[in-house]
C-alpha cells in the first residue's frame, strides 16, 4: 500500500476529528521518522512533546520488554512492586509529597478538579456545590466534557452542552487578574506555566512567582498544568523552575513514558490528594507495573542523558538561529528551552502552507491556530541537526 491507499482509507473510516499532513509514518529513531515510502523526515513536534525522550529510544523499549514478560496489569485492587517504586522515583525527582497515576492528561486534570474540590470543602467550609477554580482564556487541558466545558475557544465546546459549572476564567499572563477573580469559594488556580495550543504564549517574567503568592496569602490551591511544557521540554525539569516556585499540585503527562505508553500523574504536596479516601476516584489502567516501569526508566533517561540541559542549550541555539533569519514572514520567535513559537504576519497567509512546504522538505511541525508554527522537537537533538532544519525553514520562510 502507497501514502494514498493509507489516506484513502483513514478518511473513508476514521472520525473527521482530524486534519493531520498527509505523511504515514511507520517507523522512528531518535528524531527522525520514516514514512511508509522509506522517506526520512526530522520531527519537529515530538508527538505535541510525549516524545521528548526521542522515538523508540532503546533503553525505555527495552524496559518495556522486560517488563511486559513479567506482568503487565494488576488494578489496584492489588498492590504492585513497580508502583511503589514509580512512586519513590517521582517524589524524589519532583520533590512531591503524594502521587496519583493516571493514563493520560485530560484524567489527570479530571482527577485534580475532584481533589481540589474536596480539599476546598474540607479546609475552607465552602457551602456544598460552590466550589470555584479559576482558569485562564485561552487554556488547553483536554479535550473531556469538563475541561471543554472551561475552554474559551468556541470551537472547542460548540454542540457539546450542557457543561459542567464552577469555573471562572481569567486573562492569562495577568496576577492581578487572579487577585480580583478570588473569592471566599475560590479552591484553585489552575494554569499552565506557558500556553502551548494557544500559540506557545509566555507570561512575563514574575508571573508564576505572583500567582505563588497570592495563592498562598489566599488560601488557594496553585495547580501547573506540566502536560507540556513539564519533563525538560523548556530547559528545566519542570517550567516552575524557572521561576523557583513550587506548585501545590503539578500535572504531568506526555513524555513520561517517553511516549511509549499512556501515564500521566498528579503531583501533590501532602494536603490536596491527602483527601481522597478509598473508593473517592481510580482507573483501570492507572498505575499498572507496565506504565510505571516505563515511566520510572524514561524519568532515568532523561536525567541520566543529559537531556534537560540539552534543551536548555539547544533551544536557545534553536531560537537564535529563528530570529537571526529576520525572515518578512515573521511577527514574533517566542518560546523557552524546546518550546518554540514561529508567529506569522497575518498576511503571510497562515502558518498551514508553511508546514506542508516543511514536510516536502522532510521536516515535520504543526501550525497551531492559524498563525503560529509550533517547533518541538525531541530534547536530543543535536546542534548540527538544528542547523539542516535552519536551512529547510529558511527555504520556506526567506522568498
Ligand atoms: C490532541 C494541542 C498540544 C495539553 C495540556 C492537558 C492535555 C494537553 C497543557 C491533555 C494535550 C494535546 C492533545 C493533542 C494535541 C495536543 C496539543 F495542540 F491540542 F494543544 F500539545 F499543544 N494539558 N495536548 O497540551 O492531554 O489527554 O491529550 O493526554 O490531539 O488533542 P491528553
Amino acid at each position: 500500500m502507497k501514502t494514498r491507499d493509507y489516506i484513502e482509507l483513514e478518511n473513508r473510516l476514521g472520525a473527521k476529528n482530524y486534519k493531520p499532513l498527509d505523511v504515514v509514518l511507520e517507523k522512528g529513531q531518535g528524531i527522525w521518522v520514516w514514512d511508509v515510502e522509506g522517506n526520512r523526515y526530522m520531527d519537529c513536534l515530538a508527538a505535541y512533546s510525549a516524545v521528548n525522550q526521542g522515538h523508540c529510544h532503546p533503553r525505555i523499549i527495552h524496559k518495556m520488554k522486560e517488563q511486559m514478560d513479567k506482568l503487565c496489569i494488576t488494578s489496584r485492587a492489588f498492590r504492585n512492586n513497580q508502583l511503589a517504586l514509580f512512586y519513590k522515583d517521582v517524589c524524589e525527582l519532583t520533590r512531591s509529597h503524594r502521587v496519583l497515576p493516571m493514563n493520560s492528561g485530560a484524567e489527570a486534570v479530571e482527577t485534580v478538579i475532584k481533589a481540589v474540590r474536596k480539599w476546598g470543602y474540607k479546609t475552607k467550609q465552602i457551602p456544598e456545590g460552590k466550589a470555584e477554580i479559576i482558569v485562564c482564556e485561552n487554556n488547553f487541558h483536554g479535550r473531556t466534557l469538563t475541561i471543554v466545558g472551561f475552554s474559551t475557544e468556541d470551537q472547542y465546546k460548540d454542540g457539546f452542552g450542557p457543561f459542567t459549572p464552577g469555573f471562572i476564567p481569567i486573562p492569562f499572563g495577568d496576577a492581578d487578574a487572579l487577585e480580583h477573580a478570588v473569592t471566599e469559594n475560590t479552591v484553585a488556580f489552575l494554569v499552565e506555566p506557558i500556553q502551548g495550543e494557544a500559540g506557545v504564549i509566555v507570561p512575563p517574567d514574575g508571573y508564576l512567582q505572583a500567582v505563588r503568592e497570592i495563592c498562598s496569602r489566599r488560601r488557594i490551591a496553585l495547580v501547573l498544568d506540566e502536560i507540556q511544557t513539564g519533563l525538560g521540554r523548556t530547559g528545566k525539569l519542570l517550567a516552575e523552575e524557572h521561576e523557583g516556585i513550587e506548585a501545590d499540585v503539578t500535572l504531568i503527562g506526555k513524555a513520561l513514558s517517553g511516549g511509549c505508553y499512556p501515564v500521566s500523574a498528579v503531583l501533590s504536596n501532602e494536603e490536596v490528594l491527602g483527601v481522597f479516601l478509598p473508593g473517592d476516584h481510580g482507573s483501570t489502567f492507572g498505575g499498572n507495573p507496565l506504565a510505571c516501569a516505563v515511566a520510572r526508566e524514561a524519568l532515568k533517561v532523561l536525567t541520566d542523558e543529559g537531556m534537560i540541559e540539552n534543551a536548555a542549550k539547544m533551544g536557545d541555539y534553536f531560537m537564535d538561529r529563528l530570529k537571526d533569519m529576520n525572515s518578512p514572514h515573521v511577527k514574533e520567535v517566542r518560546g523557552k528551552g524546546l518550546l518554540i513559537g514561529v508567529e506569522l504576519k497575518p498576511e503571510a497567509g497562515g502558518a498551514r502552507p508553511f508546514c506542508e512546504r516543511l514536510m516536502k522538505k522532510g521536516l515535520l511541525c504543526k501550525e497551531t491556530h492559524t498563525h503560529v508554527i509550533r517547533f518541538a522537537p525531541p530534547l536530543v537533538i543535536q546542534k548540527e541537526e538544528i542547523d539542516w532544519a535552519m536551512e529547510r525553514i529558511r527555504q520556506v520562510l526567506i522568498p
